[in-house]
């Protein structure tokens, strides 16, 4: 047996209704910045996303759209594959939910699920929602202004009655429960478990889960008049990815359960409930954790495409750099709080902790070192209980960051380390290498050894959240062993390594001036 560590972590494949925006990248963002910290931990990691193609909402677009289906499917998934490379996402797979793989996966399950007796044919008389894909029950609609009905999250719902197949929901009301409360941190954050719970505690009705109204999407086996259900269809994906059905296959042996299913606190009830629901009925182990991230609001305002505020990455990628993006995603908001997006706050707190912050810290410290020391990493003196403290800080903070990072609290984790960013501006202010120069030349060359080990430290640490950036600060310092094992005294900065003159790699943003 390997004793290699697996991880697998999922993002939501997202519809092909629209193209991508700031939320679809909010979440493979955060997936990647946790399978970028796995790998460099040491893990095999599988990450995945990809694009959920079928379903009425995906029909219904392609038709306005006077697109066939497959071809309008097409473009779109496309689209969401740039900006996976725009925004440097490192997944190891783009699944699309119309591939020959999945449909197999999707009806082998489905097949499964009737052998085991989960699944029965009757009638649908209720409400669904399009814009959703969700079937409500009356006791959750709301009103809207004109008083006609709404889903719960605003959507429209309209009467659908017709033949369909149910699956038997109900009879997993006391085994959910038993699992949300017996799997530690299986369901994340806990005020989202909460909700889950008490929506389970409500009572569960049988789920519709084939629809005969439209056509786009996987034939039940049996009988093509059915149209599966777009989230049993969808949700199989997490399973197809690893080689389901085929069980004995390496990927699935090392990925199942999945450690992390990372979605929207919009669609929480699906992963929380039906998911674990179907795996239930099918025997199969279920995930470790899903975890549901808050919502962004763009300058206090829910974004959407009628009030024409949707962000757009691509747009926001060219007008300032993709690692303060990336940056600004992930640490300016509580990881499953809300969030809001605004110019004047990614401007200011960018420039704060990357040009003013690591960025004027590393080059200070290389151009010292270059200018100083003959362009050379100087061979250090003796410490000093300042010098000791302050490595000491560094070598210690994965551990803290790492505790962070299971439980998806990425701020925390890079609140962990932007202190240390603030111990070494602290050191560097206090030390004053500069006034050292004539006073005393080989104290300077101590003080800047570590300010450049330093550098190499939390460039290391950093490259989850801007890999870009750091894969070029450790360029400029030959240091070509990155991985976090070569964090604290195993990897430090050999003396005589070559220095050029540093070049900057966080520029300083303006803010737009106003119109
Ligand atoms: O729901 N803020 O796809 P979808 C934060 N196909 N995250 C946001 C966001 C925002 N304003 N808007 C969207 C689906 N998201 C299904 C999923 S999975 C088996 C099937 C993100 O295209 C967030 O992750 O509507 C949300 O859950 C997801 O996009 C919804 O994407």
């Amino acid at each position: 047996m390997s004793d290699q560590k697996n991880f697998y972590i999922t993002t939501p494949i997202y519809y092909v209704n629209d193209v991508p925006h700031i939320g679809h990248a909010y979440t493979t963002l955060a997936c990647d910045v946790l399978a970028r910290f796995k790998r460099l931990s040491g893990y095999n990691v599988m990450f995945l996303t990809g694009t959920d193609e079928h379903g009425q909402k995906v029909e219904k677009s392609a038709l306005a759209a006077e697109i066939p289906p497959q071809e309008f499917c097409d473009n779109v998934s496309s689209r969401f594959n740039e900006l996976a490379s725009a925004m440097n996402f490192s997944n190891d797979q783009f699944i699309r939910t119309t591939e020959d793989r999945h449909k197999k996966a999707v009806q082998h399950l489905w097949k499964t699920l009737e052998e085991k007796g989960f699944i029965y044919a009757d009638s649908y008389a209720g409400w669904y929602s399009v814009r959703d894909e969700a079937f409500y029950a009356e006791k959750e609609l709301i009103e809207g202004e004109g008083s006609e009905k709404l889903a719960p999250t605003g959507a429209p719902v309209e009467w659908v009655e017709e033949p369909s197949y149910f699956f038997k929901l109900s009879a997993f009301e006391d085994q959910l429960i038993e699992w949300y409360e017996t799997s530690e941190g299986a369901v994340q954050p806990k005020s989202r478990l909460n909700e889950v719970k008490s929506f389970v505690k409500g009572g569960l009705e049988d789920l519709s889960i084939s629809r005969t109204t439209f056509s786009w999407g996987v034939p039940v086996p049996g009988n093509d008049k059915h149209i599966m259900y777009v989230w049993i269809d969808a949700l199989t994906n997490y399973l197809t990815a690893i080689g389901y059905p085929d069980m004995e296959n390496e990927d699935y042996k090392a990925f199942w359960p999945a450690d992390v299913h990372m979605v929207g606190k919009d669609i929480l009830r699906f992963h929380a409930v039906y998911w674990p629901a179907f795996l239930m009925a099918a025997d199969l182990p279920l995930p470790k954790r899903v975890f549901a991230h808050g919502w962004w609001t763009n300058e206090g305002q829910k974004i959407s495409k009628s009030l024409g505020n949707v962000i757009d990455p691509f747009e926001l990628i060219d007008s300032y750099s993709l690692d303060a993006v990336r940056y600004f995603l992930l640490h300016e908001v509580p990881f499953g709080n809300d969030g809001d997006f605004s110019r004047q706050s990614f401007v200011n707190r960018s420039n704060a902790a990357l040009a003013n912050g690591i960025g004027n810290f590393a080059q200070r410290s290389l151009s010292m070192v270059h200018k100083n020391c003959d362009g050379k990493v100087p061979q250090p003196g003796e410490f000093t209980d300042e010098d000791k403290a302050f490595l000491e800080g560094l070598d210690s903070v994965l551990a803290e960051m790492t505790e962070h990072m299971d439980n998806q609290a990425f701020h925390k984790a890079f609140d962990a380390l932007w202190k240390q960013v603030t111990a070494a501006d602290g050191y560097i202010s206090t030390q004053e290498p500069w006034k050292l120069k004539k006073a005393d030349p080989q104290r300077m060359e101590t003080v800047l050894y570590i300010c450049v080990e330093a550098v190499r430290q939390l460039s290391i640490l950093m490259q989850p959240i801007m890999p870009d950036s750091c894969a070029k600060m450790l360029d400029q310092m030959s240091v070509s062993e990155r991985g976090f094992d070569q964090l604290g005294v195993k990897g430090r900065m050999q003396a005589g390594t070559a220095i050029p003159k540093p070049e900057g790699v966080y520029p300083r943003f303006e803010l737009p001036a106003e119109e």
